[in-house]
């Protein structure tokens, strides 16, 4: 309520009240003196997990009024979030003009109001120049949120400036700490597989399938019905728990432990691919002395899953061949999450199920084409500035994170309100910025407000965060934007767009124009986010953006890339030809030698999580996805998905739920050492064990579950949050 009234206000301070579309309005009729209708072809960005799942929909003039799934794009299944896109798109709170603070910050009115494109570009570059003149160019910060689509074109602006202070949601949490436990393991990231033909098992590693696209889980029941076994790594029992075979449900952040238990009895039950581990890995030997004292029984104590099924479960495994499936991000949000992801992961080498068919498949894409960021060309950002000592050496993580600084080219912001305090950032350029993405966000938003100078591009207003900035910018939705185009491994798709709302520009166009100012205009393609499209695709042979956009509604393949299996063996996996693996040994590592050269613990060890109190006696595990709920975004945004939940509510055992006398419904209230009450209604559930709470993140003000959150505990090699690890206690209101 207070987010609408303050919207409104915002709007009349600027007299623009008659020019936003009424979500009515736009729904009921369209312009009846437009053409007939026309086929309009986007991505939904709802979960931002890729690659997006496909829209096509119907336009009258420029407005679209029906949707429905893109068969010809290879995810072509929406879901609740999907079909809810058009509520967002002519959403009546929608931001569609640039706007500026008139008030001092930290007053109770910001005094929003309306400016031109152009007030907010100069106002914007002048200060990055004069910043950078006078502070260095890392002091001005480069920022993406959640958004992933953004981010090629922001990451070269940050180049272009000069700045390596380019930190994203990914570098402050999300998939890019299991990214570095799969890389410290392989010399490349490697999420997992579906199954195939000749698979025999799937370990569905701590993956929620509400966090897929549908297509996904239908893929997993098709694997079940041909007779895959499943086998599911996860606390809570999910509904890849209901179908498993053998459901290992540990207790959260135990992984290593379990991973160290079955490794126990591949070894000793000699089922394990010595021939493998002996040529291709490095380290086994002391991994498996580690291993030795994990016995089932001592790996039931640690972990909660009774021994004899993770013997079964060791056994079922080394009947593989076996592929797995990693979480985007669950593992990695703990104290222990990249050792944990590591340990777990590592099960596939110890079998040998490394490219091979039926096993887990190391792709080999076209050249320059970087994965998981929607096919764009290395060139886009030039890695080797990210990667040249003196970018590494100066950025402002190196002394926080040096194992994350030397492995990864955006910039830990866990420390930013450290940054500030002492002088280091001075000004915040963000698209899709949310101050309680982080733990304590209160402690962000104050430094983000002591800022000289801040501004972010958003769909929407959003006060909590914004009213800390002094310009936002209207971004364009997914249905008004070209760039970028649509990834699938090496499958492209061109998109056909609405004209954005109001004076809404896509992120793209924001991030080149202001390039063009600040920079060399022939450095940004002239501000054209197509111009810019253009100049990727055409570095892959026979590829323009014109052709793509003519295949409409068919998709296109980029050429290159390796097919077939054992790439390690034909010098595939590493940048100079030879066999073996891009690591420092040239082998899959259980000892990381990255890892070791940091002085940090090279075996992927145990370590026991923060422990469980007297008072603070429930785990929280705050952020497990549900179906029609996207972090912070879905909540105004989508009003059919609030009619389906309309607060926090957390998930607890019947058993922990009948010791505390609490009922189904019942108002409660979580606590924990750092903060709290948190309000929230109760559902009593067997989705979660006893001693695990489950909840979402993204609601504001008293359900504000961050502000229960510690910035004290956190991965050592990541610097990421500790999520999923915080005990708090759970009490009637
Ligand atoms: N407790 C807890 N915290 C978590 C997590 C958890 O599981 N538990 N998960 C972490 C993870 S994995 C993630 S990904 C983050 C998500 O964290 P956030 O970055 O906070 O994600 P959102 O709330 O989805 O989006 C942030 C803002 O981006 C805007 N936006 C969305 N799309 C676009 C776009 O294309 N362009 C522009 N300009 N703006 C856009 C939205 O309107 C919103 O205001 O939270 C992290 N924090
Ligand atoms: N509907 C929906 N889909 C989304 C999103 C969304 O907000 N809503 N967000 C998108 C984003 S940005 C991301 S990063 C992904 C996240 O996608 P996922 O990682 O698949 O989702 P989560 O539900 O956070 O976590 C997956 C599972 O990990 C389990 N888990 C928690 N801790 C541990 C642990 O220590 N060990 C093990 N083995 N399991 C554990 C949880 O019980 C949960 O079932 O989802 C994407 N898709
Ligand atoms: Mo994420």
């Amino acid at each position: 309520m207070t987010v609408q009234l303050t919207r409104r206000a915002l709007f009349e301070s600027a007299a623009l009240a008659a020019l936003v579309p009424s979500a009515q309005n736009v729904f009921a009729e369209t312009d009846p003196k437009a053409e007939a209708d026309w086929t309009g072809y986007t991505f939904c960005d709802s979960c931002n997990h890729g690659p997006h799942c496909g829209i096509k929909f119907h336009a009258r003039g420029n407005t679209a009024h029906r949707i429905e799934n893109w068969a010809e794009n290879p995810n072509h299944f929406l879901c609740s979030k999907g079909w809810a896109t058009l509520q967002r798109l002519y959403n009546p709170n929608r931001l569609l003009y640039p706007m500026k603070r008139t008030n001092p910050k930290g007053s109770a009115d910001p005094g929003w109001v309306r400016i031109s494109w152009d007030e907010a570009y100069k106002t914007i570059a002048a200060k990055m120049l004069a910043t950078r003149e006078k502070y260095g160019a890392k002091s001005v910060m480069f920022y993406a949120g959640d958004p992933k689509e953004p981010r090629a074109p922001i990451q070269r602006l940050a180049r272009y400036f000069g700045s390596t202070t380019w930190c994203t949601e990914s570098s402050a949490a999300c998939r890019s700490g299991c990214l570095v436990g799969e890389t410290l393991n392989f010399g490349v990231e490697n999420i997992g597989a579906a199954p195939t033909a000749k698979t025999k098992v799937f370990m569905i590693c701590a993956t929620n399938c509400w966090s897929k696209p549908i297509g996904w889980w239908n893929m997993v029941l098709a694997a079940k019905a041909r007779g895959v076994k499943i086998i599911t790594v996860d606390p809570r029992r999910t509904k890849a728990a209901e179908i498993a075979d053998v459901h290992l449900q540990l207790k959260v952040g135990t992984d290593s432990a379990l991973a160290a238990g079955i490794t126990h009895v591949l070894v000793k039950e000699n089922l394990y691919d010595k021939a493998f581990v002996e040529k291709w890995t490095h380290g086994f030997a002391e991994y498996a002395k580690y291993c030795e004292a994990f016995t089932p029984e001592k790996t039931e104590e640690i972990t909660g899953v009774p021994a004899e099924k993770i013997v079964e479960a060791a056994r079922l495994w080394a009947k593989g061949p076996g592929v797995y499936i990693s979480t985007p991000q669950s593992l990695s949000h703990n104290s222990n999450g990249v050792q944990n992801t590591r340990a777990l992961l590592m099960l596939i080498a110890t079998m040998g199920y490394v490219d091979v068919e039926g096993g887990l498949p190391f792709p080999v894409g076209p050249k320059g084409m970087r994965l998981h960021a929607f096919g764009l060309h290395d060139d886009m950002i030039d890695p080797a500035w990210w990667d040249a000592p003196e970018q590494r050496e100066a950025r402002l993580d190196r002394e926080a994170v040096p194992v994350w600084n030397h492995m990864m080219d955006q910039c830990s912001p866990n420390d930013f309100p450290e940054w500030v305090e002492a002088g280091k950032v001075r000004m915040f350029c963000g698209w899709g910025f949310n101050v309680n993405i982080w733990p304590q966000p209160e402690t962000y938003r104050k430094a983000f407000e002591k800022l000289d100078f801040g501004f972010a591009c958003d769909y929407f207003y959003r006060p909590a965060s914004h009213d800390a900035l002094d310009i936002i910018l209207p971004a364009a939705i997914n249905y008004e934007r070209y760039a970028p185009y649509g990834a699938y491994g090496p499958r492209v798709a061109a998109r056909r767009p609405l004209k954005p709302l109001g004076e809404a520009k896509e992120d793209w166009r924001i991030a080149l124009e202001l390039g063009c100012i600040v920079d060399k205009p022939e450095n940004f393609f002239e501000g054209d986010p197509v111009k810019c499209l253009d100049w990727i695709l055409t570095k892959y042979e026979g590829f323009s953006w014109a052709k793509l956009d003519a295949m409409l509604p068919k998709v296109g393949t980029l050429p290159g890339g390796v097919k077939g299996f054992r790439k390690y063996e034909t010098g595939h996996m590493r940048p100079d030809g030879k066999p073996g693996f891009n690591t420092p040994s040239g082998k899959i590592e259980y000892v990381s030698e990255v890892l070791k050269a940091f002085g940090v613990e090279p075996l992927p060890k145990f370590k026991p999580m923060m422990p469980l109190t007297k008072e603070f006696d429930l785990r929280f595990i705050n952020g497990t996805r549900k179906p029609y709920i996207t972090h912070s975004k879905t909540r105004q945004d989508q009003p059919y998905l609030m009619e389906i939940e309309d607060r926090l509510t957390i998930d607890m055992n019947p058993k922990d739920a009948e010791k505390r006398g609490l009922k189904e419904g019942d108002d409660v209230l979580i606590r924990s050492a750092w903060g709290g009450p948190v309000k929230a209604r109760l559902t009593v559930t067997i989705l979660v064990p006893e001693g695990t709470i489950g909840g979402q993140y993204g609601w504001l003000g008293d359900m504000n579950t961050q502000t229960l959150m510690t910035r004290e505990h956190r991965d050592p090699i990541t610097g990421y949050p500790c999520y999923f690890e915080v005990p708090v206690s759970v009490t009637k209101a």
